[in-house]
This record gives C-alpha cells, structure tokens and sequence, in this order.
C-alpha cells in the first residue's frame, strides 16, 4: 500500500499559486492576506508581485470569489488558489446568502476543475471575532498557505503528470 501525504517544502518545479482576495471587510481581508504571504514566503515561495510564483485577484466581496476562482482554475496554472474574504453577520441581513454561495460555489469549483481551492474565507457574527481569527489572537491566513502548500504537493503526487503551464 502507499501513503500519500502533502509536505511543505517547495518542490523541484516551483509551484504556482493565485489568491483572490475581497475587498469588503478590508480591515480584515488585509491581514489575512499578510499573513498569508508571510507563510508562503518563509516556505520558500517567492511571493512578490512582481515574481512568477503568486498572481494576486482583487474581487469587491466574498460573493465574486467563486466566479474568479473558476476564471483562474479553468487556466491550469496553478497549483492551488487561495481565497481570502471575511462575512459578517453583524454587518449584512443576507449574511447567509453570501457566506453559503462563497462556501458551495468554491467547493463546487475544485470538484469541476480538480485544482485545489483553500477556504479562506472567516464567517463570524461579529467584526471582533474576525479580527481575533486574522491576527489578534491567531492568524489564519497562515494557516490557509499552508493548506495551499499541502494540497500542492499531494496534489503533484496524486497526479505526476502535473507540470503547470506558464
Ligand atoms: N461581502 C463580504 O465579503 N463580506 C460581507 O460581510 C458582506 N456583507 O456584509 O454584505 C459582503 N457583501 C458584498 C458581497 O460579497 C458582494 O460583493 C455584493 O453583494 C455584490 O455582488
């Protein structure tokens, strides 16, 4: 039998990643962002703007990722697309409308292309849970790199085939 398991370390073909992140609750979105490049960055991933291993997507809220992240999966650039938003409960009446249609719409997306897509986007009732989970207490934008690293690598081992394009 074989055992499958993603590791964190960059592999001989430089992996390739996108994150999309929204706009709205910026204050948050921002923070996961730094921290997720942090994470990237400290595994080895060159994540400048100007470099060749991380194209960044803008989107105005988390109701856009899935669209965008279908756009950049359909490319089979990446190895893993990363999305990063923040819904609020507190903040919206139709909070679950757009929390359910991020949630379903990026898990539906990775089952059609096969690209792996991270969750990254926080739902919680209130703007000072969010800010705890993007910083004050914990930080999981460095969490979801790290998903976004795993599934890369497990990825490339299910599928060897796997070269991504330019
Ligand atoms: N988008 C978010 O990312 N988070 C929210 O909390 C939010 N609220 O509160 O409404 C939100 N709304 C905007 C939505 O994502 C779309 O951008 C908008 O409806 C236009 O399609």
């Amino acid at each position: 039998m074989t055992v499958f398991e993603g590791t964190f370390a960059q592999s001989d073909y430089p992996y390739k990643f996108a994150i999309i992140i929204a706009r709205f609750n910026d204050l948050v979105t921002d923070k996961l962002l730094s921290a997720c490049q942090d994470c990237l960055k400290r595994h080895g991933v060159d994540t400048e703007t100007t470099g060749e291993q991380v194209d960044y997507v803008w989107v105005p809220g988390s109701f856009e990722v899935p669209l965008v992240a279908r756009q950049l999966a359909l490319t089979e650039r990446y190895d893993a697309i990363i999305c990063l938003g923040a819904v609020i409960r507190g903040q919206t009446a139709h909070f679950d409308f757009v929390a359910g249609e991020a949630a379903k719409g990026i898990a539906a997306i990775a089952m059609q292309t096969g690209v792996p897509i991270i969750f990254g986007i926080l739902t919680t009732d209130t703007m000072q849970q969010a800010l705890e989970r993007a910083g004050i207490k914990s930080n999981h934008g460095w969490h979801y790199a790290l998903n976004a690293l795993e599934m890369a690598s497990l990825m490339r081992q299910l599928r060897p085939s796997l070269a991504p394009k330019s």
